[in-house]
């Protein structure tokens, strides 16, 4: 049975580009066809300056609405990835399989220092390394495929990069894994900037739908969305990329296409308003079942404990396969290799 693996930071509250362009696929597909797992990296969210307690809310608070967007814990894996020490152990690995210029070479590492320098804030070598740490999310659990949105596949061709090299050079241990991106909004952009994409730490508030706004917040948001200058809903995302945008989001939602979508519309406030209803159409039960997963906290607990140990019982033995191929001398195996190898190899 193909693996999939996948994850989200809590660097902020969940938006409707998390959903469309991931949660949604993890919870209508993958869980059904795959054996999956599903993870809120939380070490991930430490790469820039963050505040602790609101990192354990934003934790939880991922948790829960991986549950309310329908993440079964019959059918799938879901835990939090610092109660997996395996990801760690990994990830010095994976530093020593990756050089400091493929690191220097992605986007998000590029984006996000110009950010920080932005905001006066130095930045934290983890922002630097933490492809390794997502190399080793992934190749922990031996995952085949991992569904993500369009950010994040730079990430998963480094993580193929990183498997192909550790086998070549230590003999085969990793599976190589493939990103799988859905067809439509791969890639939901800011409604404010519809040139950047929306992102959950993003400081144009207006401009991101966060899954647990209030509904007449959503439908404001979604109403004031930049369109551009011309009068025609057309789908061009190099020259209306605001109404391609929204068009791409009614598709997402409504499972049409926004090509075909852009002729059912004669006007931007025609388009806008049949987005936010979709949009609400699709929130509306996440929201709610939120709304009783909250009153519940210790389901959610559990949900994570038991996923964390389905997901260590996993990832242990693959680790330890990669750290003894790699060179490292296990714990008990002292004499073991020494009776079996020879005395002048030993002595180097
Ligand atoms: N705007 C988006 N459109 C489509 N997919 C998106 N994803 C994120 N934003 C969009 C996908 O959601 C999954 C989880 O993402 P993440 O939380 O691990 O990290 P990210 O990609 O860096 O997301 P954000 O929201 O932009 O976080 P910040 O602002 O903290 O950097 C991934 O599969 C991602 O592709």
């Amino acid at each position: 049975m193909t693996r999939v693996f996948s994850g989200i930071k809590p660097t902020g509250h969940l938006t409707l580009g998390n959903y469309l362009g991931a949660m949604r696929q993890w919870a209508a597909v993958d869980q059904h066809q795959a054996d999956a797992l599903f993870c809120i990296v939380d070490l991930h969210g430490m790469t820039v300056d963050h505040d602790p307690a609101r990192l354990r809310r934003l934790t939880r608070q991922a948790a829960t609405l991986l549950l309310a967007a329908g993440l079964d814990p019959e059918l799938c894996t879901v835990f939090v990835q610092s109660h997996v020490d395996e990801h760690t152990r990994l990830s010095y690995l994976m530093e020593c399989v990756a050089t400091d210029g493929e690191m220097r070479r992605m986007i998000q590492y590029k984006e996000k220092v110009a950010s920080e320098a932005v905001r006066g804030r130095s930045v934290r070598l983890s922002l630097l390394t933490y492809p390794a740490l997502m190399a080793a999310d992934i190749l922990a659990y031996g995952a085949d495929e991992v569904p993500v949105g369009d950010d994040q596949a730079q990430h998963v061709e480094l993580t193929r990069d990183l498997a192909v090299r550790f086998n070549q050079r230590y003999g085969h241990t990793f599976v190589v894994p493939k990103a799988t991106v859905p067809k439509v909004a791969a890639r939901v952009m800011n409604l404010q900037d519809p040139m950047s994409k929306m992102g959950k730490s993003d400081d144009s508030g207006p401009g991101v739908v966060y899954l647990l706004d209030e509904p007449e917040v959503i439908r404001k948001k979604i109403m004031r969305a930049v369109t551009d200058s011309g009068q025609e809903v057309v789908y061009d995302r190099e020259e209306q990329p605001g109404v391609a945008n929204l068009l791409e989001i009614l598709a997402a939602c409504t499972g049409g296409n926004p090509e075909s979508l852009a002729t059912v519309h004669d006007s931007y406030g025609a388009l806008k308003r049949a987005t936010a209803d979709a949009v609400l159409d699709v929130l509306g039960p996440v929201q709610a079942r939120h709304k009783e997963l909250c009153v519940d906290p210790g389901y959610v607990e559990e949900v994570l404990r038991h996923g964390a140990e389905k997901a260590r019982a996993i990832a242990r033995p693959i680790v330890d396969t990669a750290y003894r191929a790699i060179g490292l001398l296990p714990p008990g195996a002292f004499a073991e290799d020494a009776v079996a190898q020879p005395a002048v190899n030993a002595a180097r």
